[in-house]
Parts: structure tokens; C-alpha cells; sequence
């Protein structure tokens, strides 16, 4: 088998709390990347979604997407196994830079792949492993692992609430009855994204340092009087985002849909404000689902600043809304947005 798939991600909530040992609750989407890995002589990498064909020695870095590939098989290396010459071609049906996951999608892809053809005998939990550390440490995102696991340990009709803190998890069925996921694509991705997202990391290290604590589990509220305000705001939304996602499983268990999408809401006024990783097209969009008949829910998801909106709402209503939003969002900003209609799959697997 030489063809290997690995899906996208949404998260329902939980934004910016993994690399804060915090709790997330996201589920892998039937968007997929798939990789087909051949044996060759030299290292050779094909994206046929960029009609693209790049020849590169080991271990060289482009600033571009052939990054994750190389950051996968030195990370692979540094494990302690060999990595042969091989040529890769990529495939996608996952949308690039909307948020969901694309580059821990192709990373594990790649990292699944080269475990079976070359026998490197990695369990999935070292393949999470390899593909934080390819992005952390190569590419230079400082990344969590919320992106990493679920595309990896993702189950077809549950999403995973996760504890980052130790990496106890569990499957939470997603029965949504009559009502549904859906995303909307803003079609914009702020260039400082990544950067301003290393950004947020700093100041949550600089929290736990003026607080003279190892873990934001420590932190309680009373803890975020002595901090300066500006930190003050970071700490408040990953204290307050921790509690919804709690709230968020129990709402999901017992079927409570409005309860459910208000906590979105909330968590995205808390990304704008407190975290400051939304933006102006973002927040349009979800100002103008808010309150429409239909819709329980919207936020932004991901690492902010562009991307998609994660929208919950009664079946065939946010096709509804979406329709009116995209003539408006076009006179705002001459862009035209995107629905995504999506449903839970299972993680990276091999294709038959
Ligand atoms: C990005 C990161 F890769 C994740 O680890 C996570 O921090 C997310 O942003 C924000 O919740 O997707």
C-alpha cells in the first residue's frame, strides 16, 4: 500500500488552550490530504493541487510547503530511523489556509506513509510526535497538538475531548439530531498569522513566569489581579475557554444544542477581545449569523486571524443564511465566501 489519506480538522471549542495543558474538543473532517510515497533516488516532492514538482536535498528548507515534508523526515531522523530517498506526490480536497488543519494534515500524511513503506515501526502516538516537532522545530511554528492528535486519533462520528495536559482523551458521540456543523470560509488569511501566533505563546510563558507557576492548571482567577492587563486578557480567555469546553461535553452529551452554541458564540468574543486572534472579515461574518433564526452558533476556529468560521444550526438554515451573507460580505470586502459543508471522519489511514 503506497496511498495514504489523513483528514482535516474543526474545533468545536477549546481555541488556543493546547499548548497551555488545557482542554480542546475538535473532530477530524472527510477533507482530506493524501500522499502516495514511491521509492527514488533522490528526494523529490509533487503537489499536484500547485501543479508543482520540487527536487531537494535532504534536510533543505524552502519557506514553502515542501517544509513539512522535509520537517517530517528530519523529525523522523532525529527519532533515531533512517529515512531513504523518496518521492511524494500530494493531493487535496482540504482547503489551504482556512483553519482546518492543512499542514498537520499533510505532516501526518507524510509521517504515516513513510512508517509503512519503510517499516520504521512508529505507533501513532510517536507519529504525533514526530509531526509537532517537524513544525515546531523546522518549519518554526510553535504549534500545540490539538491538530496533530486529531488528525491521527480522530473517529468517524465523535469528536475528541482531549486534555493536553496529560493526553487522556475520549470519544464524545456527535449526535446532533436535526441540527449540523458547517463552516464558512472567509477566503482571507492575514499574513501575520503565524507569527502573531509564536506571539500569543511568548506572552502565555511570560504569564507562567510572573505567576511563578509550571502550568496554566494552576492559574486561578484571583492568580490574574497581578498580572498587567495586557496578559491579564490572554489568561482570562484560556481560564474562561478551559471552562467552556467542559461545558461544551456536557451540553453535547445531554443534547443541549442551544447551550452549545452559545458557548461558541462566547468563546469567539473571547478570541476577539481578550485574545485579539480574529479579524474584521471574520468578525462580519459572524456578527451577521448572530441571532438569525436557525443558527445556534458561530466562531472563528483554528489559529486565527482569517480562516473559517465554524458555524451550529438547525439543518438547511445555515445554507439559508450563508446565501445572503455572501452578496453582503462581497459589497464589504470584494470577496466572495465559502460554504464547506462537512461531517466527522475517521484519522490517517492507508487507502485501498
Ligand atoms: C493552530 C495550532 F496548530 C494548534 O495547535 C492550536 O493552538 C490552534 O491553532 C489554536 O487553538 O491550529
Amino acid at each position: 500500500m503506497t496511498k495514504f489519506r489523513s483528514p482535516g480538522r474543526v474545533n468545536i471549542i477549546g481555541e488556543h488552550t493546547d499548548y497551555n495543558n488545557g482542554f480542546v474538543l475538535p473532530f477530524a473532517i472527510d477533507k482530506y490530504i493524501e500522499v502516495d510515497v514511491s521509492s527514488s533516488n533522490e528526494f523529490v516532492f509533487v503537489s499536484h493541487t500547485m501543479n508543482e514538482t520540487v527536487g531537494l536535498k535532504k534536510y533543505e528548507k524552502l519557506g514553502k510547503w515542501t517544509d513539512y515534508l522535509m520537517g517530517v523526515i528530519w523529525a523522523i531522523e532525529k527519532s533515531g530511523c533512517e529515512v531513504k530517498p523518496v518521492r511524494i506526490d500530494v493531493s487535496s480536497t482540504l482547503p489551504l489556509g482556512a483553519g482546518l488543519s492543512s499542514s498537520a494534515a499533510l505532516e501526518t500524511a507524510v509521517a504515516y506513509g513513510l512508517n509503512s513503506v519503510m517499516n520504521l515501526n512508529l505507533s501513532k502516538k510517536q507519529i504525533v510526535d514526530v509531526c509537532v516537532r517537524a513544525e515546531r522545530e523546522f518549519v518554526g511554528v510553535q504549534c500545540g497538538i490539538m491538530d496533530q492528535f486529531t488528525v491521527v486519533f480522530g473517529k468517524k462520528d465523535h469528536a475528541i475531548f482531549l486534555d493536553t495536559f496529560n493526553l487522556s482523551y475520549e470519544y464524545v458521540p456527535l449526535n446532533l439530531g436535526e441540527y449540523e456543523f458547517a463552516l464558512i470560509d472567509s477566503n482571507t488569511k492575514h499574513e501575520l498569522s503565524s507569527s502573531e501566533y509564536n506571539k500569543r505563546r511568548e506572552e502565555c510563558e511570560r504569564i507562567l513566569k510572573a505567576l511563578h507557576k509550571n502550568s496554566f492548571r494552576e492559574i486561578t482567577y484571583e492568580d490574574l489581579n497581578q498580572l498587567e492587563p495586557a496578559l491579564r486578557k490572554r489568561a482570562r480567555h484560556v481560564l474562561d475557554e478551559n471552562k467552556r469546553v467542559n461545558m461544551a461535553v456536557r451540553a453535547l452529551k445531554k443534547s443541549e444544542m442551544f447551550l452549545l452554541g452559545n458557548l461558541l458564540y462566547e468563546s469567539h468574543v473571547s478570541l476577539r477581545d481578550l485574545y485579539e486572534v480574529s479579524c474584521e472579515e471574520i468578525d462580519f461574518i459572524v456578527g451577521f449569523l448572530r441571532g438569525r433564526l436557525g443558527i445556534l452558533g458561530a466562531r472563528i476556529v483554528g489559529g486565527g486571524f482569517g480562516g473559517s468560521v465554524l458555524v451550529f444550526g438547525r439543518k438547511g438554515c445555515i445554507e439559508e443564511a450563508y446565501h445572503e451573507l455572501r452578496d453582503r460580505y462581497y459589497k464589504m470586502f470584494g470577496i466572495t465566501p465559502e460554504l464547506i459543508h462537512i461531517k466527522s471522519d475517521c484519522g490517517v489511514h492507508a487507502v485501498v
